[in-house]
């Protein structure tokens, strides 16, 4: 929820951009996994109005130097959404348009999972769930010892959170004051094999990550002035690291995908897609 002390810096304006930006995302996901035949449907949808606001609204970059020193970092720690970090990186100028459609080819720098070694704008490889709170660690205390002001930005997923090692991070973070990190979890309540309670219960998550030493906001995570406004706010932190609990729904932007677990790692036929272009007013971006 929108608390009542948050400023809201952001205009109507930009949040309608925003939100229109999030369509284009969701239209290019799909196609791109359409064509592919494979590839993960559902938890690149619940973290497009996320991953929109990170990259549209708040992180500073560079995608003409990816490797500029003042940027700030996003790990994308739930790897296996690689979908939505490629269609903003190609939004964002890393990549060309085109290169969408080669998502999973051989040959292709698109991988299944993100690689960093030919991905121009991935931080790190990811794919292998529970490293990336590590990882956004590690950026945050060289930030720190660099007495710079970047900001480090890690989105985790709620069955993510069943990893020992995100739990080990949650300790570090707080223990070094790490006030330049803000991870978010994609809340959507499901994981590949069921819902997260059923197979191993995460909640009550705000809780645990309060009692670990951060500062927690609890929003819904397809609400662009709530996502906006808690990134926003929290920058103003100090002394702790930040965790946004982001409510979402797996697989946003269509009836097709919304809430079925069947869509974790499956893409949609010609039909679907076709059902989801007419929900979204899309048009085709691969052929
Ligand atoms: C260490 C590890 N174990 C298992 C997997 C296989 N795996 C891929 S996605 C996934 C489910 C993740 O659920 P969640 O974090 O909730 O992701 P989302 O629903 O947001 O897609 C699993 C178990 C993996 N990638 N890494």
């Amino acid at each position: 929820m929108i608390q009542e002390d948050w400023f809201m810096a952001v205009t109507e304006e930009e949040l309608k951009s925003l939100r229109e930006k999030a369509r284009r995302v969701r239209i290019d996901i799909l196609k791109m996994l359409t064509e592919c035949g494979s590839g993960h449907t559902g938890g690149s949808l619940s973290a497009t109005d996320i991953v929109t606001a990170l990259y549209f609204y708040k992180m500073k970059y560079d995608p003409k130097r990816p490797d500029w020193k003042e940027r700030d970092n996003f790990i994308l720690s739930k790897g296996h959404a690689a979908p939505v970090l490629y269609t903003a990186l190609a939004h964002a100028g890393f990549i060309e348009h085109a290169e969408l459609c080669t998502l999973r080819k051989l040959g292709s720098r698109l991988q299944g999972h993100p690689d960093s070694k030919c991905m121009p704008g991935v931080e790190i490889s990811t794919g292998s769930l529970g490293q990336g709170l590590s990882v956004a660690n590690g950026l945050a205390l060289a930030h720190k010892l660099d007495k710079s002001s970047n900001r480090v930005y890690a989105l985790l997923g709620d069955g993510e959170l069943q990893e020992g090692q995100i739990w080990e991070a949650a300790m570090t973070a707080a223990h070094y004051k790490l006030d330049n990190i803000c991870a978010l979890v994609d809340n959507n309540g499901l994981q590949i094999d069921g819902p997260v309670e059923k197979v191993m219960g995460v909640e009550p998550i705000t809780d645990k990550w309060r009692a670990f030493g951060w500062e927690v906001f609890d929003i819904d995570g397809h609400d662009m002035a709530a996502i906006t406004a808690a990134l926003d706010k929290a920058e103003t932190v100090k002394g702790k690291p930040t965790m946004i609990i982001c409510r979402t729904v797996k697989g946003k932007g269509s009836k097709v995908f919304e809430g079925k677990v069947e869509f974790h790692g499956t893409t949609p036929s010609k039909e679907e897609l076709d059902i989801a272009m007419k929900e979204l007013s899309g048009e085709t971006v691969c052929k």
